[in-house]
């Protein structure tokens, strides 16, 4: 079976865009999954489950509901170590690096060890950085720790290439979910020119334009999660 990294990989590669479909365990209706998928875009690549909040049952029940009514991989994006289920296909590991936190640099992923340790997950070392998208977002209140500002590219840049050179294979910009600003362009690109890896962006994207905008700024992979969940994703 071809690995979810070495596609991304060879959708990177090759300039082609990537599309997830986030969805947040506490508020999804399970029994509307089928309904939900048929509203998705139908280029989307990926289902990403998470939450900030979500328990470990909440998580598993909603991976099912979506496997029974999609073919797409679906890839955890855990907000704890609970949220971990051998339902899915793979888990974005996550690291906290824009925060000081050591429960979200290194805590939760010791705890999740026991879980991961004989999983048949696929594991996608990913630096986390989280950028101020204008409001408080639920990974800032949760993590206890502060976004970066989007003036302060050079540190959004290195930050990104140390995650990098600690081996993570993958870096998601995160501007918060219903952010009220997107990462800016400039930040992407700037990322993106820095490091070798695959960049995800996420957080307040809520129309095509906005999508194409951040797709055209570099990301290699964009995640929406909101607009979808609220179906008033606008496109044109
Ligand atoms: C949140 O980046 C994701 O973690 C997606 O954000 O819900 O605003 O689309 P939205």
């Amino acid at each position: 079976m071809t690995s979810i990294y070495s596609e991304i990989l060879a959708s990177a590669s090759l300039g082609e865009k990537l599309l997830c479909v986030l969805v947040d365990p506490e508020k999804f209706e399970n029994d509307k999954a089928e309904a939900f998928l048929k509203r998705m875009p139908q280029n989307a690549n990926y289902l990403l489950v998470g939450g900030s909040t979500a328990t470990s049952q909440q998580t598993e029940e909603t991976v099912k509901a979506l496997k029974q009514h999609s073919a797409l991989p679906v890839i955890l994006f855990p907000g704890s170590h609970e949220q971990i289920t051998e339902e899915a296909d793979g888990i974005l590991f996550l690291s906290l690096l824009s925060g000081r936190n050591p429960e979200y640099l290194i805590g939760q992923q010791i705890k999740s060890v026991s879980w991961l340790r004989d999983s048949a997950l696929e594991i996608l070392p990913t630096a986390y950085i989280l950028i101020d998208g204008g409001k408080e977002s639920a990974v800032q209140r949760v993590s206890k720790t502060e976004p970066i500002a989007q003036s302060e590219i050079k540190l959004i840049s290195e930050t990104a290439l140390a995650g990098e050179f600690s081996g993570k294979k993958l870096v998601y910009l995160e501007a918060g979910s219903g952010a009220k600003n997107v990462v800016g362009s400039r930040i992407i690109s700037e990322v993106k020119k820095n490091v070798s890896i695959p960049v995800i962006v996420g957080g307040g994207i809520r129309s095509t334009v906005q999508l194409q905008k951040v797709y055209d700024a570099g990301a290699d992979i964009v995640v929406i999660g909101t607009a979808f969940e609220d179906d008033n994703f606008e496109q044109l």
